[in-house]
């Protein structure tokens, strides 16, 4: 069954596929995955590879322009993967996407998927925690995003990726604009996104408080500044990364280009 799994998502596109028992996903901050899906045994997680010139270019809205298509093609992808294996196998099947829509409430505050696809993609031995807390795959390094299914299929862990990828330069911690890397095993979120998401909730509400007690020709030149336009765009794309530096300069694994 994994084999035919396997290969109707290489058929599709996708780069690496792994398959993880429940009781192998180990996320102690993360919901209990039985509380999303009851009946679930495993999770099958989809890596699909970054686009180089994307990650690389110096114009953050090509960076973001990279993410989008991934995030467009592993949606889609995931669709055909939960219809597979539900026609197929008649197993209820949950789609987990590659990053929102998230629990927006407390303690989650928008920091927390329902299910952590790094913990998940670890459990399916797609690759190994590096010194950014990011997942590196043997052959893809850091350029993988993930999506994955939650399904009441029960199949066994693939063998885990045992190598310690991440060599330890610090390239990665040295790279960051935000500083949020310098405690090693911990992303400081609030600093990440500070650096990574000029088009932030944050700043969403800390322009929504400047219209407060303003006169209408102030509030009228408010409505033209380019932060509003970007506020409003960021609000149909979604969260807007402009930073993806952590994976950019991250050596391990090969380069396509
Ligand atoms: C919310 C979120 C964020 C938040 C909060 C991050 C966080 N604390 O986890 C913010 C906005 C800061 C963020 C930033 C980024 N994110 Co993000 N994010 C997510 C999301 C949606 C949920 C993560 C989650 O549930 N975290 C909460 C819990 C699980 O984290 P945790 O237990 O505290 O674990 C943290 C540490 O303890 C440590 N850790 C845990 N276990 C271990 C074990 C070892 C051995 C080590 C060393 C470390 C370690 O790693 C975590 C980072 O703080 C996931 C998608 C998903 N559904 O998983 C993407 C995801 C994790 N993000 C991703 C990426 C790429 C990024 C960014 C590069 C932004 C960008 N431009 O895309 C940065 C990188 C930041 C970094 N270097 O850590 C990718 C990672 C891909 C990969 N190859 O690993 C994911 C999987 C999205 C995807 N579909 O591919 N992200
Ligand atoms: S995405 Fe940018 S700001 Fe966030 S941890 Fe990576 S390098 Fe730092
Ligand atoms: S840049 Fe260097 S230290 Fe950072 S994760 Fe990659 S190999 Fe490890």
């Amino acid at each position: 069954m994994k084999e035919e799994i396997r290969n109707y998502g290489q058929s599709l596109g996708i780069d690496v596929i792994g398959f993880a028992a429940i009781g192998d996903y180990k996320s102690k901050l993360s919901p209990d995955p039985l509380s999303i899906l009851p009946g679930a045994k495993s999770m099958i997680v989809f890596g699909h590879r970054m686009i180089d010139g994307a990650l690389d270019s110096k114009n953050p809205r090509l960076n973001m322009a990279g993410r989008m298509a991934v995030m467009d093609t592993s949606k889609t992808h995931l669709y055909s993967m939960a219809r597979f294996v539900e026609k197929n196998f008649k197993a209820r099947t949950t789609p987990v996407l590659s990053s929102y829509p998230l629990d927006m409430s407390a303690p989650a505050m928008g920091l927390r998927g329902d299910i952590s696809l790094r913990h998940a993609a670890v459990a399916a031995g797609l690759g190994v925690f590096g010194r950014h807390n990011l997942v590196i795959h043997p052959t893809f390094g850091s350029r993988l995003s993930f999506t994955g299914l939650l399904t009441e299929m029960p199949f066994e862990s693939d063998p885990p990726v045992r190598e310690d990828l991440c060599n330890n330069c610090s390239l990665c911690v040295e790279a960051c604009p935000g500083k949020a890397l310098d405690t090693e095993g911990k992303t400081e979120d609030l600093k990440c996104l500070r650096a990574s998401q000029p088009f932030s909730i944050a700043s969403a509400m800390g322009y929504m408080r400047s219209f407060i007690g303003k006169s209408p020709e102030e509030q009228r030149a408010l409505l033209k500044d380019p932060l509003f336009m970007s506020l409003y765009q960021a609000s149909f794309i979604g969260f807007h990364y402009h930073c993806f530096r952590c994976i950019a300069v991250c050596p391990v694994g090969e380069m396509c280009l």
